[in-house]
């Protein structure tokens, strides 16, 4: 059966692509267009063409399969759209599902664009690391001006059909379930049109664009976009379009598109494009496993973690009893759910309505009995074994058989927890990373015992509620703490060197990352696992603890914070870091920013790598999609294991043993060592 067929509704030919899973514009679908196009042009009867897809969704984009692979001899598709444009008899775009990338660009060559309500529309290239290299920063903003294209094409973000109605991108919206015929209908409507219109050749939304623009939208966006580069050669081509006819911005656009897709920014986000989709698949749990139904959700704890947790469910449509000990942290955190919602509401992202239905599903309690009838538990209560064993126990004898009862804990031993039910084969890790409504990662760490329906229902609910999720098998910290801590523990052994916080945190900061080690310390409070009792005089953490100086949470942590959380350096703490440093007798004049970077991150891949040997992560992308949605690891490098590839695992193992002395327990892999012997990367 071919991917692209035609039939006739009356004098209008209907052009209709069946080319699962999403429709891509793989060789077959742009060769099944061109001859279309050759079918309606040499038939008198045909008076005008209606283009759509069976399935899912219209045109998903170039197929990203293809991609770096041998140029075939099938026609590229900026001669399929050329040809569309070309057509002396109207051709009409009739889109639902995801017009995106060259699917948006094959709509933007039709003449009219009619779409359903539920359909959206976008150039996602940006999150591949390119910009649309079929046309479309030159047509979009001709067809809806600068203001609306630019955000399209550097965000990639795509828009609802009503908002492309309101721009001028779609002509009409139409039937959801009447695509084709309504599709038709219009196409009738404008076949006695004199002419029609031609994205590439109008010039009235982009007539008198200010120049200024451009540089005004870069100084805007300077902190979203840091460190990529494909927006900036998005944001180049659509000012080429206000400066230049189409028949030469055409040309230029390739031209800022050719070394981004032979770059290694597009190489490691289609890494992360298809690792994403790979961290889905549970090697030894079949695809046809039954999904156990989730209608219920019970969470304990009604804190920053508990709150956080309940809101997935709540805007997923799932209804949660969220269960605390006492009235009023319970009363806090039903405020602090509706305070954020209404926040959201309040930047537009939300209407009113949403944010009432979402409180709607809320039922707060203070018994745990209230759980009974969940079909999933979650616990979010303190981090120690002996309060997790004790809530498991209850939960044990309070839940319905079959509940699935899940701890959100990130280091503990999900094992040990398990042991303290009747039911270890429902007990799983569901580590949320905080803000858990705002962090898109979810680490599902599986028991020795947990059930195959239990992970694979785990698995299905974190796409339900939006998250990207990893498996983890149970060592201390998983996959994502437990490289976090080889990265930590250099804290200690800067100070010593006389390194102080802002140089190290900079190198972070610089290579990509949101913040620094030290940054990130007092995010989360210097006083995790701290003591008066076991507090250490000669390491700087526990002396800046004995003075409480805990973090953001107390205006002063290893820097000094204003009311506003805007920090600087403390000098208070660089002379205590200084002084202990003279004192270990192993202050140094420099240390250069590079040797920081590998001493920081080397361990983190090392560990990666032992994980990968321990069977404790099931692939070495799987690390690279923790790392960039749990732990802001920069996604144009790919995350730790593509980003070791590039930097080649030799210079990674001799940086190891370069710094040996600086961790003097350190076990470097044997798979790492290995892949250097035989020449070989984590891909
Ligand atoms: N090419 C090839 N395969 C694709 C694909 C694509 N464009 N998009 C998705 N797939 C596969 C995906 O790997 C998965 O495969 C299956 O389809 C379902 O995807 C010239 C150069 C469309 C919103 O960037 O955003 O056009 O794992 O699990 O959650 O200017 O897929 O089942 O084997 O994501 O319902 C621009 C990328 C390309 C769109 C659907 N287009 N895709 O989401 O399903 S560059 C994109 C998506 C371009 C032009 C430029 C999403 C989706 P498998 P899925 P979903």
């Amino acid at each position: 059966m071919s991917v692209i067929t035609t039939h006739r509704q009356g004098e209008v030919l209907v052009v209709v692509s069946n080319n699962p899973p999403v429709n891509a514009l793989g060789a077959a679908v742009r060769d099944g267009l061109v001859a279309a196009m050759q079918e309606a042009s040499g038939d008198d009867s045909v008076k005008a063409v209606v283009i759509r897809a069976d399935g899912r969704t219209f045109f998903a984009g170039a197929d990203i399969t293809e991609f770096g692979k041998p140029k075939t001899d099938s026609v590229d598709l900026n001669t399929v759209i050329n040809t569309i444009e070309a057509s002396a008899k109207p051709v009409v775009a009739a889109i639902h599902g995801t017009a995106l990338g060259g699917g948006l660009e094959v709509a933007l060559g039709c003449h009219y664009r009619v779409a359903v309500p539920s359909a959206k529309l976008g150039l996602p290239e940006v999150k591949l690391g390119l910009i649309p290299g079929a046309g479309g920063t030159q047509r979009l903003p001709r067809v809806v001006g600068v203001e609306a294209a630019l955000p399209m094409v550097t965000s990639g973000d795509p828009i609802p059909a009503k908002l492309g109605a309101s721009i001028g991108l779609v002509d009409a919206l139409v039937g959801e379930d009447s695509l084709e015929a309504d599709a038709v209908e219009f196409a009738r409507s404008v076949i006695g049109n004199a002419s029609h219109p031609v994205s590439s050749a109008r010039t009235d939304k982009i007539a008198g664009t200010d120049p200024g623009v451009f540089d005004a939208f870069r100084k805007a966006n300077a902190r979203k976009l840091k460190g990529f580069e494909a927006p900036e050669a998005a944001i180049q081509a659509v000012e080429i379009a206000t400066k230049h006819p189409f028949a030469q911005g055409l040309p230029m656009e390739r031209a800022l598109f050719e070394p981004l897709m032979a770059g290694t920014q597009s190489a490691a986000l289609r890494h992360l494009f298809f690792a994403e989709r790979a961290a889905n698949k549970i090697d030894d749990v079949p695809a046809d496993t039954p999904i156990l139904p989730i209608a219920k959700v019970g969470v304990i704890g009604a804190g920053t973690m508990g709150g956080g947790i309940t809101m997935n469910f709540l805007s997923a449509g799932i209804p949660v009893t969220m269960v605390e000990r006492e009235q009023a942290p319970l009363d806090r955190g039903v405020a602090t759910i509706r305070k954020n919602y209404e926040n959201t509401a309040a930047k537009g992202r939300l209407t009113g309505e949403q944010v009432e239905k979402a409180m709607s599903l809320l039922t707060p309690s203070l018994n745990l009995e209230d759980l009974a009838d969940c079909d999933l538990v979650i616990e979010a209560v303190f981090e120690l074994m002996e309060i997790k064993k004790d809530v498991f126990g209850k939960l044990d004898k309070i839940c319905k058989p079959g509940a699935i009862l899940a701890t959100n804990t990130s280091y503990l031993n999900v094992n040990e927890i398990a042991a303290s039910t009747s039911r270890p084969e429902s007990v799983i890790g569901l580590h949320f990373f905080s803000p858990a409504n705002v962090m898109r990662m979810l680490e599902i760490v599986r028991g020795a015992k947990t059930g195959a329906s239990v992970l694979a229902t785990s698995m299905k609910l974190a796409k339900t509620i939006g998250k990207v999720a990893v498996v983890a098998g149970v060592c201390h910290g998983f996959i994502g703490n437990r490289i976090l801590m080889a990265r930590q523990q250099q804290g200690d052994a800067f100070f010593e060197e006389g390194l102080l916080p802002e140089q190290v945190d900079k190198v972070l900061t610089d290579f990509g990352f949101p913040m620094g080690p030290f940054q990130m310390a007092d995010l989360a409070g210097l006083d995790i696992g701290w003591t008066k009792e076991t507090s250490d005089p000669s390491k700087v953490k526990d002396v800046l603890c004995e003075r409480g100086r805990l973090g953001q949470k107390t205006g002063a942590g290893f820097y000094d914070y204003a009311a506003d959380r805007t920090r600087t350096p403390s000098d208070e703490v660089n002379a205590l870091i200084l002084d202990l440093a003279d004192k270990s007798g192993k202050r140094r004049d420099h240390v250069s920013d590079e040797e920081i970077l590998e001493r920081l991150l080397y361990p983190m891949i090392n560990e990666a790598a032992l994980i990968l040997e321990e069977g404790i992560a099931q692939r070495a992308s799987d690390i690279d999609v923790m790392y960039v949605h749990g732990y802001g690891w920069p996604s144009y490098t790919g995350g730790p294991m593509f980003w070791a590839g590039t930097q080649g695992l030799d210079k990674i193992v001799a940086g190891l043993e370069k710094h040996a002395d600086k961790w003097p327990d350190l076990k470097i892999s044997k798979l790492l060592k290995d892949k250097v012997a035989k020449g070989e990367t984590f891909a």
